[in-house]
């Protein structure tokens, strides 16, 4: 079989959810750091959006479809299980995860630190103060949907946990979100407790310079 080719920057949570989804199902690969709209993710994602994937012949775009695609084509245990209820359990988390709390979480209220876009690069208060009332509510929903088995399905760390992680971690890296966690016991264990899983660990994404003070502090006071 040729080498799978995970395509994309390791910090991206879609990028780092795939790894761990490739690390639990034991399936060797090669990971090419590219960042979104450059030419190799670009021939492969209609929209410049990483991940890719390529695999011989088949290329692939978006997280959910590299995740199906190497659970059914390489052997190993399933991500996905064979239970109707419990898999489509996941996929709504997966689905609620991704178009509810990665929009504000990420998109609106780390991308407002991280790529700024104020005159002079400073953080962008008024979508983060934006975010925060909306962030509240959400973290009480994640707060109560792992409270009961410390997963957001059934009580093994399964493919919606994967997908949600790499979001919930970045959330220890600023000050807001920080104190939002530290009020949220719940998501707070289920933070710490999964961070430390082989798969995760494993996959921690490569930081530039000063992202890897910041993310190893964040860890710290999380
Ligand atoms: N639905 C996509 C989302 C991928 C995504 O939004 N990736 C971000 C990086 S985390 C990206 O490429 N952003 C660039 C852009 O939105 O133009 C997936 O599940 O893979």
């Amino acid at each position: 079989m040729p080498e799978l080719e995970l395509i994309g920057a390791s910090p991206s949570n879609y990028v780092w959810a795939c790894r761990i989804a490739l690390a639990e199902k034991g399936v060797p690969y090669k990971h090419v750091s590219a960042k979104p709209h450059t030419p190799e993710v670009d021939a492969i994602h209609p929209f410049g959006k990483i991940p890719v994937m390529r695999h011989g012949a088949v290329e692939l775009c978006e997280s959910r479809a590299i995740c199906a695609y190497v659970d059914n084509v390489f052997p190993g245990a399933k991500l996905m299980p064979a239970d109707p209820v419990k898999a489509a359990q996941i996929e709504q988390w997966i689905s609620l995860v991704n178009t509810e709390i990665d929009p504000v979480w990420l998109r609106q209220y780390l991308l407002a630190y991280v790529f700024p876009k104020t005159p002079d690069g400073s953080p962008d208060r008024a979508l983060i103060e934006a975010a925060l009332p909306k962030m509240e509510r959400q973290f009480a929903v994640m707060d109560r949907a792992v409270a009961s088995s410390g997963h957001l399905v059934g009580d093994t760390f399964t493919l919606a946990d994967m997908n949600f992680l790499p979001i919930l971690f970045y959330m220890g890296t600023r000050p807001e979100s920080t104190a939002l966690l530290q009020r949220s016991s719940a998501l707070k264990h289920y933070l710490d407790r999964h961070m430390a899983r082989k798969s995760v660990q494993e996959t921690f994404p490569t930081f530039v310079s000063g992202q890897a003070a910041q993310a190893e502090r964040a860890e710290q006071a999380a």
